[in-house]
């Protein structure tokens, strides 16, 4: 393995975390690089179903490190909550987390921003996890963030807090009409308490990684959020505030991009997206609500109904080409068992023109209109078949249309929630 990169190539929950999970088997290190606990990877093993928001999925593997890197915002609270349910569950945590003291930190004025600016918004908002991520990486480019390792200088941080909750309140009073509920010395009180509990594992997770790659480690990193979900790739405005596609991997580690090997993206058998924003395969009608129904697709972090529909390879293809994928990954294709026919979007029609690139604007990606190819269905349970060759022949030509469309293999095929529901084809 060496260096492997999982990242999405949809708009996010393509079940990253169930096959960053199997693939933790052969890493030695698991490293997420960007966003924060905006993230839900769901993870089930053995009937249990375990949601992972902060610590990458590598931490339900007992001996494995698993990094959260410079380019990750914690809120340091939700780390502390899910390091307790990780303990409640039997795992180990000692010596297996490293948090970067280059992370930054969410504080209370950044939800409180996420909230005011999507109130604000109105109809138009984004449609954000209300976690204060957007504010929180704002204050890192504005060079008014703080960061974990501000909490080893209390005077420096005291004085970094003053200074931003004078500012946050003026934004929150006159720019968005709220009465600020900011108390610096709670905020202040709480923050280094918390941060008490983390301090066993800050640590200068850039040495580490470079040093442990230059040793031969193998290190998977684990991306959250997708390629169509990012800052500069994805469907800005609506997108989250951090590089979610391969793009962030080198900034948000520390490591040079000559050091990432591999890269293999996920995409579900199927589209979906939670938040706002334009979706051109997007189902109104009975078949999306049973492709929700059949997927469970509702948000893991904040419990939000799923938009789907189908597959489209336009983004799928433009996705492979933003991350230079080796593979894909193919999930939750048992979702499709029911269905008649199935359905994938190949092209798009923009102003009476066939095109077949992603555009740029989500002005253009409201006006396009997906140019299906219609495959038929293929009626049967694929949830126990863990044989490519085992699989129903309309699954296979499903599988073998995107291959040739994507011009990648697809080297996995997930078809259940749970560890052992996979057909491995490496
Ligand atoms: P934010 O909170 O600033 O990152 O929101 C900006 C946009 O990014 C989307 N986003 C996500 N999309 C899919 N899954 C995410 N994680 C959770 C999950 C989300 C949930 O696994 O289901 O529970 O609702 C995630 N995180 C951010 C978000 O919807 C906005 O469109
Ligand atoms: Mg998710």
């Amino acid at each position: 393995m060496a260096t492997l990169g999982i990242v999405g190539t949809q708009w996010g929950d393509e079940g990253k975390g169930k096959i960053v999970d199997i693939l933790s088997d052969k890493a030695d290190i698991i490293a997420r690089f960007q966003g924060g606990n905006n993230a839900g990877h769901t993870v089930v093993i053995s009937g249990n179903k375990y949601v992972l928001h902060l610590l990458p999925s590598g931490i339900l593997h007992d001996e494995k490190i698993c990094v959260l890197g410079n380019g990750m915002v914690i809120d340091l609270e939700a780390l502390i909550n899910e390091v307790e349910f990780i303990k409640r569950v039997g795992k180990p945590v000692d010596g297996r987390i490293l948090l970067s003291e280059r992370a930054h930190i969410i504080l209370p004025y950044h939800k409180q921003l996420d909230a005011a600016s999507e109130m604000k918004k109105g109809n138009g908002s984004i449609g954000t996890t209300l976690k204060g991520i957007g504010p929180a990486y704002r204050d890192k480019a504005g060079r008014m963030g703080i960061r974990i390792a501000d909490l080893k200088n209390p005077e420096t941080f005291k004085r970094r807090l003053v200074e931003n909750i004078k500012e946050k309140s003026i934004i929150l009073k006159y720019v968005y009409g709220y009465e600020p509920d900011l108390n610096a010395d709670e905020i202040y009180t709480s923050t280094m308490r918390a941060f008490e509990k983390l301090e066993p594992f800050v640590a200068d997770t850039i040495s580490f990684l470079n040093r442990a790659i230059d040793e031969g480690k193998n290190v998977l990193f684990e991306g959250a959020q997708a390629t169509l979900l990012d800052i500069d790739a994805g469907t800005y405005p609506f997108v989250t505030s951090s590089n979610s596609s391969a793009l962030g991997i080198a900034s948000g580690t520390g490591i040079s991009p000559k050091k990432v090997q591999k890269i293999a993206g996920i995409a579900k058998a199927y589209t979906t997206r939670v938040g706002s924003g334009p979706f051109p395969t997007e189902l109104g009608c009975q078949l999306g609500e049973l492709l929700r129904a059949r997927g469970h697709e509702y948000g893991s972090t904040t419990g939000r109904p799923r938009r789907c529909g189908w597959l489209d390879l336009v983004a799928v293809k433009y996705s492979t080409i933003v991350n230079d994928l080796d593979s894909l990954v193919i999930t939750k294709l048992d979702v499709l068992d029911a269905f008649e026919e199935i359905k994938i979007c190949v092209g798009y029609k923009l102003d009476g023109k066939t095109i077949s690139n992603f555009p740029s604007t989500v002005e253009e990606l409201e006006l396009v209109e997906p140019i299906y190819k219609t495959l038929p269905g293929w009626h049967t349970e694929t949830t126990q078949i863990q044989e490519f060759d085992k699989l129903p022949e309309n699954a296979k030509k499903f599988i073998n249309f995107i291959e040739e469309y994507v011009g990648i293999p697809v080297s996995f095929v997930s078809t259940g929630p749970q560890r052992s529901e996979i057909i491995c084809r490496t």
